[in-house]
């Protein structure tokens, strides 16, 4: 792969949108060829996954069908959009991936990792990010900056427990991972969240 993948990591609200906006007027200004996506989503079949897994209209989605429509997301994302962008050498700016689903679905809803693992192994080989930023803060904070948005989605409806859980998560990983991962402290000022940013991106490019 010529390219970079970078992905932006946290529990909701902690500032990924805002940051990676940043990073891509960043990248930008440095000339680099790039993609800017999400997941779930990121194609339009995904997408409607995407749709499927925030807002269900009220039907059950059982914790199994959920792990297994982010993993069927991913794999459209990643056939028709990351793969693609990574071998014409562009940096891809990712918005969550199968860090998400260890945090959100391991350690959130209690799935084995290890099973999970598996079937992340099945979907995307040894395709890993070259970058993984978290951006770290206590749930409640998340919590409260993404209700400021005003209406909530399906997986933004869990008891606080939950949040924390997957916080934890997440930092359980960063130690695990620490030759790609970076934790940033989300609950600092926006200006001082930036900075570290660059210094990462500096690195990188
Ligand atoms: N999910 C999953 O369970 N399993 C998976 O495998 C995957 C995902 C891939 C969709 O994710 C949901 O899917 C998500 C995880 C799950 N559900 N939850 N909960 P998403 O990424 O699309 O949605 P999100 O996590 O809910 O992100 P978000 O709420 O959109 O938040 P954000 O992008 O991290 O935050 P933001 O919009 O940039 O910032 C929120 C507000 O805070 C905004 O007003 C900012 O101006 C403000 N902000 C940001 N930084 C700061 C600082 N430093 N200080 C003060 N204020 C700040």
């Amino acid at each position: 792969m010529k390219g970079k993948f970078i992905t932006i990591e946290g529990s909701e609200g902690v500032g990924k949108t805002t940051n990676i906006n940043f990073i891509v007027d960043y990248l930008t200004k440095h000339n680099r060829r790039m993609i800017e996506t999400r997941e779930p989503g990121g194609t339009a079949a995904a997408e409607e996954i995407r749709n499927i897994l925030l807002n269900s209209n009220g039907e059950l989605i059982p914790d199994i069908a959920e792990l297994l429509l982010f993993f069927a997301a991913r794999s459209l994302h990643l056939e028709n959009v990351i793969l693609p962008a990574l071998v014409a050498g562009k940096f891809v700016i990712c918005d969550r991936f199968t860090d998400a689903t260890i945090a959100y679905q391991g350690y959130g809803r209690g799935f084995d990792i290890e099973r999970i693992n598996n079937i992340a192994q099945w979907v995307h080989a040894d395709i890993q990010p070259d970058l993984t930023i978290l951006l770290d803060a206590p749930a409640e904070i998340g919590m409260q900056r993404a209700k400021k948005r005003g209406a909530i989605d399906r997986m933004e409806s869990e008891e606080i427990s939950f949040y924390e859980r997957v916080r934890e998560g997440y930092l359980q990983l960063a130690e695990q991972y620490n030759d790609r991962f970076v934790v940033i402290d989300a609950n600092q000022s926006l200006d001082l969240v930036q900075k570290a940013i660059m210094t990462h991106l500096e690195d990188l490019i």
